[in-house]
């Protein structure tokens, strides 16, 4: 099925493997920016580095979005960050509901997870494509106890059922809007954004990434969207990827 949202050509499927294989193919196949996926049901919904993520058919919102970004992909890394702040903004403004931003892709009310970011980028024939997939909890409410941080969804935040399809031209919205902030202006004003939207900064941290393990204070997030991390004994890093847990509210804690 495909019908437009808002000028945008949108490719709905009752059940697919992932969206963003969805949307990767047609991004493969030349469809243009701002081409969406949505489904009601994943039967390979993807997280990060293999995880999965698992959506009850129909109660959430699963979307892919196809950009072709015009500036060069140093600048890329800023992208995960600016689509949580399009998201974050398009709860508060369309459903009142306050949500903040976990490094690097996570949406969160306090400490439980309300949704996530999976960006996959290609290039084809010479195009670069990149995919933003969002995975939202709207009406779920009973989740898989094994995830690793508690999952949470707009009906249990506010006890009462949400539109899932009226979510998508907000977030459209949103979306369009930092992104030409990005496309004009770069990454400075993005990371300011999700600056002001997260509650991690000086707090103790554990990064997790295969069998590392560091532990320092979020010190802040650097010009290329990386965290920038100072362990115990001062030493400062840049960390690219990883889980992440919250440990306490700062080093002395
Ligand atoms: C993410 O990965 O948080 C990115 C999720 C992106 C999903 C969207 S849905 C539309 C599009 N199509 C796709 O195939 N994917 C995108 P990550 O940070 O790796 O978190 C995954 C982890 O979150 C899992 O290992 C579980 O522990 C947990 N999890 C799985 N499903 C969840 C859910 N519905 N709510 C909260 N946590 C969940």
């Amino acid at each position: 099925m495909i019908e437009p949202v808002k000028g945008h050509i949108r490719h709905h499927f009752s059940e697919t493997d992932s969206t963003n294989v969805r949307a990767r193919f047609l991004s493969e196949q030349g469809s243009p920016e701002w081409t969406i996926v949505t489904a009601d049901f994943q039967s390979m919904g993807r997280g990060r580095r293999g995880n999965i993520w698992i959506s009850e058919s129909g109660q959430n919102l699963l979307l892919s979005v196809i950009l072709r970004p015009q500036r060069a992909m140093e600048y890329w890394g800023c992208i995960p960050l600016l689509v949580g702040v399009a998201v974050v903004d398009a709860l508060a403004e369309a459903e009142s509901v306050g949500s903040q931003l976990k490094w690097p892709n996570d949406i969160m009310v306090d400490s439980r997870k309300l949704g996530g970011v999976l960006i996959e980028t290609g290039e084809t024939d010479g195009q670069r494509w990149m995919v933003a997939g969002i995975g939202l909890n709207v009406n779920q409410t009973v989740f898989p106890p094994d995830c690793k941080i508690p999952p949470t969804s707009l009906a249990m935040e506010t006890g009462k059922k949400h539109g899932i399809d009226s979510l998508i031209p907000p977030l459209l919205d949103t979306l369009g809007s930092w992104y030409r902030t990005w496309n004009d202006f770069g990454n400075a004003k993005i990371i300011a954004a999700w600056k002001e939207r997260t509650n991690m900064i000086g707090k103790t941290v554990l990064i997790q990434s295969g069998t590392s393990k560091l532990i320092g204070t979020m010190h802040d997030i650097a010009a290329d969207g990386s965290m920038v991390l100072y362990g115990k004994d001062g030493t400062k890093r840049n960390i690219f990827a990883g889980d992440v847990t919250i440990l306490s509210m700062n080093d002395s804690e």
